[in-house]
């Protein structure tokens, strides 16, 4: 028998102490870095309606605000508006409103406009707010001081409230009267979200709405969604792929919808369908879908009917029609109008509105022929049509006349419609920018496109007035934002990129509104109001689209991507030689499109006159759109002093830096924010500088092939350079024809 060594036992059972103690203390990590994450996804999911608890300077602030809270009227929207207030001054202040029927001293009021001035209230004479507008005011009523939001419709009321919460929870003061109206009807988002769940240039997981063909059984993220849409002004939501599959208007499928309307109109939030437009043919058994047979007629209207009898507050369809292999009036020789006043008609007697899109082009279209422009398409198919389409349809355009590239001009196709409804349509998705890996805060832009003055008939004429129907006096018009949500806890697959999706609504509301207040809004509701934190978020977002656009798509010459691929690797030589459009005509002497009118495609002649001017010399051309307008030698020298072919060299080098300077930037905040949070955000710098370098590599080694001009910096096309002959990475392709982008 072997003799039982003391000290051996002594070291065995220390051992085991030691193990059992390194157990409990990995699982405590582990529950603790469990319940982080799931804190921090919790947090994610609020996005900006956090309501986090302020601090005590500003709960003292706050100290006279009253106690009850009284609603005059009934409706769900009026609920939504009363919960939201309780649940958001009980997080941030502490307080609970009481809910009272009647005024009995101090309260906060909501109701209608007709309501409040029954009680007596002398409302100042001057404040009329729009429909959907409101008024956030301090009053005596009964003898007592109370705050009052009101509006003329329920849904006013809603907009009321979030914007006293937004008010409290980013430490402003409530002294001053608010009054606020939306600058246009339509603000809207789409979503492309396919039945089976997946979601077409979607990065943030799967639908909120689908699976597997069906609406999902539980819907508490449409019903989340809503709310946050509803907190910035959002008032619609097209919640299926205008790439439509017809099974969405089946009866049996509209039933389904009508769930996912149940969770919207709490918030005020009329949903919209994508509709494609042979169902007639396809759906309803017809041998045809031609828009003028009677019977087509007939079958949009009782389908109409349906969906109005399911669905009394439907808000209308989307329809994408002859674009990208998908059926259109051009089957029977027959108009776009045509084809969107069928459907209108139908829509009409229920207040419902046609959204037709301008996104109409020939994928085939011959690259060997000068002449030949995709740009050209939007105004070449409706301008001509201006005038026949009913007071119900809306023309849906694009920002520019491509397809959401990195920097594009306006279409021109918005000075191009004066007796014709118009919208806006925004990707707040990202697809061409980075696809929510790359930090890309898409409100600059979109400002630049907003107030970009078309000098319509020589007057001030920028495109916001355009498309809000102010400057042609039209009855509707507005804004459409692809929003592309998804399933993830962050919504959009980013944290950071959720700043597009708040900017987008509130531009829609007030596009005179900086990019700097949106920023400044988004960041103190979504990461509270720590100075450091907020400084250094704003300034990753302000500058984060001119750095992706210094390092993916300088000069205007479009997002220089994989676009026959997955429109997110660098890929410069698939956008040639193939019918898809999205040329920039790059070979060994020179590079861009001719789109003068002297002597290129002539797309520049599409724009108001002023304009005209402005694109149609070399001497007026700004440089950030040089490449779309012309085609230039590598040597042409920029107005800023440079060449093309060096200016690329340097926007790559100085992009792909900047794009490492954002790690460091992020790394001063450690502590500032909770640790999760902290470490995920820090880990998508890191990746984007990589891929900055990448697209750097990449890019300024094609135009160094292309053009054998070195870098006079030394850094590419020199032996001595990292980059002597230019980089390839595995994926770039060249295109052909007959892929269809994925
Ligand atoms: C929904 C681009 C996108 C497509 C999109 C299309 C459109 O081509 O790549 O995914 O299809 O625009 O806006 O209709």
């Amino acid at each position: 028998m072997r003799k039982a060594n003391p000290i051996r036992a002594r070291i065995k059972h220390s051992l085991r102490r030691i193990l059992i103690l390194l157990v409990i203390t990995l699982s405590f990590a582990g529950t603790i870095a469990a319940q982080s994450s799931a804190e921090s996804a919790t947090i994610e999911t609020a996005a900006w309606l956090r309501y986090e608890r302020l601090d005590s300077k500003t709960l003292h602030r706050h100290s006279q605000l009253p106690s009850n809270i009284v609603v005059l009227g009934k409706s769900a929207v009026l609920e939504s508006a009363e919960q939201e207030l309780v649940r958001g001054l009980d997080q941030m202040l502490g307080r609970k409103l009481a809910v009272k029927s009647s005024i009995q001293g101090k309260a906060l009021i909501l109701g209608t406009l007709d309501k409040i001035e029954s009680l007596g209230l002398a409302l100042p004479e001057f404040i009329t707010p729009g429909n959907d507008g409101f008024l956030l005011v301090h009053g005596r009523i009964h003898g007592a001081d109370c705050v009052v939001i009101t509006a003329r419709n329920d849904r006013g009321v809603l907009y009321g409230s979030f914007a006293l919460l937004s008010k409290i929870a980013r430490g402003e003061s409530l002294a001053k009267l608010v009054e606020q109206s939306p600058y246009a009807r339509v603000r809207w988002v789409n979503q492309w979200d396919n039945l089976d769940g997946k979601i077409e240039r979607g990065y943030g997981g799967p639908s909120i709405f689908f699976a597997n063909g069906k609406v999902r059984d539980d819907l508490t993220r449409a019903g989340q969604y809503a709310r946050l849409l509803a907190s910035i002004g959002i008032n619609g939501c097209t919640i299926n792929n205008v790439n439509a599959a017809p099974g969405a208007l089946e009866d049996s499928f509209i039933a389904q919808v009508r769930r996912i309307a149940d969770a919207f109109r709490p918030w005020g939030v009329q949903i919209s369908m994508s509709a494609d437009v042979s169902s007639p043919r396809i759906v309803g058994g017809l041998d045809t879908f031609d828009p003028l047979d009677p019977r087509v007629a007939e079958w949009w209207r009782k389908k109409a009917d349906e969906i109005y009898r399911q669905i009394p507050d439907f808000g209308g369809f989307v329809v994408k029609a002859d674009s990208e292999g998908r059926s259109g009036p051009s089957a029977y020789g027959r108009t776009h109008a045509d084809a969107a006043n069928v459907i209108a008609r139908a829509l009409e007697p229920h207040g419902g509105v046609l959204f037709y899109r301008a996104f109409v082009y020939n994928h085939h279209l011959d690259w060997h022929d000068l002449k030949n422009d995709r740009a050209k398409a939007a105004y070449d198919n409706f301008h001509a049509l201006d005038g026949e389409f009913d007071d119900n349809v809306v023309i849906q355009i694009k920002n520019g006349p491509i397809d959401f590239q990195v920097r594009e001009p306006v279409s021109p196709l918005f000075a191009g419609l004066r007796r014709t409804n118009e919208a806006i349509e925004l990707q707040i998705t990202q697809e061409y920018t980075g696809q929510q890996k790359h930090l890309c805060f898409l409100v600059p832009m979109w400002k630049e496109v907003l107030d970009f003055d078309m000098r319509v008939d020589g007057k001030s004429s920028p495109v916001k007035d355009l498309v809000s129907g102010g400057f042609f006096r039209r009855p509707i018009g507005g804004f459409a934002g692809v929003a592309n949500v998804g399933m993830d806890a962050n919504w959009v697959g980013s944290p950071l990129a959720m700043a597009n999706l708040y900017g987008f609504g509130r531009l829609a509301w007030d596009p005179n509104l900086s990019s700097e207040a949106i920023v400044d809004e988004w960041v103190r509701l979504s990461y509270g109001n720590d100075p450091l934190l907020v400084h250094t978020i704003e300034k990753l977002q302000l500058s984060s689209w001119h750095v992706y656009e210094s390092y993916s798509g300088p000069l205007g010459a479009g997002t220089l991507t994989n676009i026959t691929g997955n429109h997110y690797d660098p890929g410069p030589e698939s956008s040639e030689e193939n019918g898809w459009g999205q040329w920039h005509r790059a070979d060994h002497q020179g590079i861009g499109m001719d789109r003068t009118m002297k002597t290129g495609t002539g797309y520049i002649g599409q724009y108001p006159p002023e304009v005209q001017t402005t694109y149609e010399s070399l001497e007026n051309c700004p440089d950030n759109l040089l490449l779309f307008f012309h085609h230039v030698p590598y040597t042409h020298v920029l107005h800023s002093g440079k060449n093309v072919v060096q200016h690329v060299y340097d926007s790559h080098y100085y992009g792909a830096a900047q794009a490492h300077e954002f790690v460091a930037q992020w790394k001063a905040v450690a502590g500032h924010i909770d640790e999760a949070r902290y470490r995920d955000i820090l880990a998508r710098f890191e990746f984007q500088a990589k891929e900055a370098d990448k697209w750097r590599d990449v890019i300024c080694g094609w135009i160094y092939r292309l053009s054998g001009i070195p870098d006079n910096k030394r850094r590419v096309g020199s032996p001595a350079s990292k980059n002597p002959a230019g980089s390839t990475v595995p994926g770039e392709i060249r295109g052909t024809a007959s892929v269809k982008p994925a």
